[in-house]
């Protein structure tokens, strides 16, 4: 059997990765395929369970390393429980967040080495990366209002300020570009149906190229 395809949504806050995911996994179900939607931090019993302990606003004071080791804690299960069992089957995997938010927020962010980073992934993930990355590219300004316009508790992420915000930005489209193979830019501040359009636009592309390869 064929290993499915690992697809991953990145952005800054308020960006709209959650609101497109469900619109995504219908398009790649209409064809055919097994879709397993999941997220990080989370995706599995004891990843979801540090996904509380890394959003809770209580734990303000957290340190940086604790926070980068808890982000790959919940990975590393992730990959054992949901993404690895899925992909062997032949399932495509939707991602909601994966190791660029990592290089994004724990690096671009809090300013934590990337060669520290690089080490974890290579650690938890060995060679497994995603084969597809859609980036939501917006201004903070707008992904942060559209973050608060929300109902609902601010979490401890959503109380960092606009240049944290800018700087994790600045680090996922620097990446997109060193990588163009991987990354497709989606303009996030369309409206909401254009861009689902162009992620299946982008997608339609790619499920062209595997078909050719396979
Ligand atoms: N994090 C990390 O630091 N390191 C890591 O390695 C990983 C994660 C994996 C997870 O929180 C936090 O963990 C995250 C990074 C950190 N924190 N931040 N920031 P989360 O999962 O709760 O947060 P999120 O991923 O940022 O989710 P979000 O705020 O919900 O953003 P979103 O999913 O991209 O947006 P959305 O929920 O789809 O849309 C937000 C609002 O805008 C909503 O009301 C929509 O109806 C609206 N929206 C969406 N699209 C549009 C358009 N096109 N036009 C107008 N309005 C729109």
């Amino acid at each position: 059997m064929q290993r499915g395809r690992f697809i991953t949504l990145e952005g800054i806050e308020g960006a709209g990765k959650s609101s497109q995911i469900a619109p995504l996994a219908a398009y790649l179900c209409a064809r055919g395929l097994e879709v397993v939607t999941t997220r990080e931090p989370g995706g599995s019993p004891i990843g979801e369970r540090l996904r509380a302990v890394l959003l809770d606003a209580r734990n303000i004071a957290m340190s940086e390393t604790a926070e980068l080791l808890l982000m790959f804690a919940a990975r590393a299960e992730h990959l054992d429980k949901t993404i690895r069992p899925a992909l062997a089957r032949g399932a495509w995997v939707l991602c909601d967040r994966f190791t660029d938010a990592t290089y994004a927020y724990q690096g671009g962010g809090r300013g934590i080495d990337q060669a520290q980073i690089v080490l974890l992934e290579t650690l938890v993930q060995g060679d497994l990366r995603p084969d597809l990355t859609l980036v939501f590219d917006l201004p903070p300004t707008l992904g942060l209002a559209r973050a608060r316009a929300r109902s609902g508790q601010t979490d401890r992420f959503e109380s960092e300020t606009k240049q944290f915000f800018a700087a994790v930005r600045a680090c996922y489209l620097k990446r997109a570009q060193a990588m163009p193979v991987r990354y497709r830019i989606i303009d996030a501040t369309l409206e909401l149906t254009r861009v689902t359009e162009l992620i299946q636009t982008h997608v339609s592309d790619f499920l062209i190229d595997n078909a050719r390869d396979a």
